[in-house]
């Protein structure tokens, strides 16, 4: 085989690991090391646990950089300061704020004679990429997007950031009415807020303001504001042995019609026992991609939407012409 991809970590929490983890199952990749922000005693397995500041040093050890922290506050400052560096993919998610993300990483990566892949996991990510082959395949028709019961990564960090809390978890929950609804052809066009209910297991730190962190993740904008939110305090033991797990999923359905009474449904759907692994093991499919990209000249930011498909697989295109298609 051709040399192997060299992969780097940055951040070193739940979706840092998940892309540690998945990258042993993906032989033509190799991790080099993982950054973060305090110093690390070890990684999982055993590569050099390092600084963020000593990054540098590694543009010409890695290929792609994985930047695995969360959208409230690490990607909109790493992101651009990686991309300037190294071919970069994030998962940055919150929705509102892509664009103006896009654009600070797109200065970067051009600037640098970079690639970078934004916004990559599964919403966004692989749910945008069946929005968008729903809708121009079916152009007459509805979209609906439901996540959960499940535990979103990006809103539980943002409750983690409130000042007094010690640790939260926050799960989506779908009303299984709407749901309901979309199968029988029945709900109308919805917003993502009017058929989801995000509720907030919260550890708070001794002697914090629980009043005061309950109304910052209920007026919280992009996460919570518009949302039916229910915040519960709970001890470190219950929070231990009762929201241990990262379970997550959802639907993307398409509802359309291609002539008068002729009815259509797209759906798909995720079960996830862990969201970030399963979000690691999407941005590590991408590394493949942005790797690619590279190779091909690209410049710049790119998003789920422009990177061509096939470049996700480690088979060859006259592989997947003759096995897959
Ligand atoms: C939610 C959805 C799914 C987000 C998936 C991923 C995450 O509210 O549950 O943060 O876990 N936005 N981006």
């Amino acid at each position: 085989m051709s040399q192997k991809i060299r992969i780097g970590i940055v951040g070193y929490g739940n979706l840092g690991k998940g892309a540690e983890l998945a990258l042993r199952q993906n032989t033509d990749m190799e991790l080099v090391a993982v950054f973060s922000r305090r110093r690390l005693e070890k990684t999982l397995s055993g590569v050099p646990a390092l600084l963020v500041d000593e990054a540098e040093a590694y543009r010409d050890k890695i290929d792609v950089m994985l930047l695995c922290g969360g959208s409230a506050t690490d990607l909109i400052e790493q992101g651009p300061r990686f991309s300037s560096l190294f071919n970069t993919v994030d998962s940055f998610d919150t929705h509102a704020k892509i664009p103006a993300y896009y654009a600070a990483m797109e200065q970067s990566a051009k600037a640098s004679g970079k690639a970078a892949a934004i916004s990559v996991g599964w919403d966004p990510g692989l749910f945008s990429l069946n929005r968008l082959l729903a809708g121009a395949v079916l152009p007459q028709g509805t979209d609906y997007t439901f996540w959960g019961k499940g535990v979103s990564q990006g809103h539980s960090d943002a409750v983690r950031r409130i000042p007094g809390v010690k640790t939260a978890k926050q799960y989506t929950v779908p009303k299984q009415e709407a749901i309901s609804g979309v199968r029988s052809g029945t709900l109308p066009p919805v917003n993502a807020h009017e058929v989801h209910v995000r509720d907030c297991y919260v550890v708070a730190e001794p002697g914090a303001d629980l009043a005061a962190i309950e109304t910052a993740i209920k007026t919280m904008p992009h996460y919570f504001s518009d949302y039916e939110t229910h915040v519960s305090f709970v001890s470190e033991q219950e929070f231990e042995a009762s929201h241990a797990g990262t379970p997550h999923g959802g639907f993307v359905f398409r509802t359309g019609q291609t002539s008068p009474d002729v009815n259509h449904v797209m759906e798909f759907a995720l079960k996830l026992d862990s969201n970030p692994e399963f979000t690691a093991s999407v941005l590590v499919a991408y590394a493949r991609a942005v790797f690619r990209l590279a190779q091909h000249g690209g410049r710049g930011a790119y998003t789920v939407f422009d990177i061509p498909f096939g470049w996700l697989s480690p088979k060859s295109a006259a592989e997947l012409r003759q096995e897959l298609l």
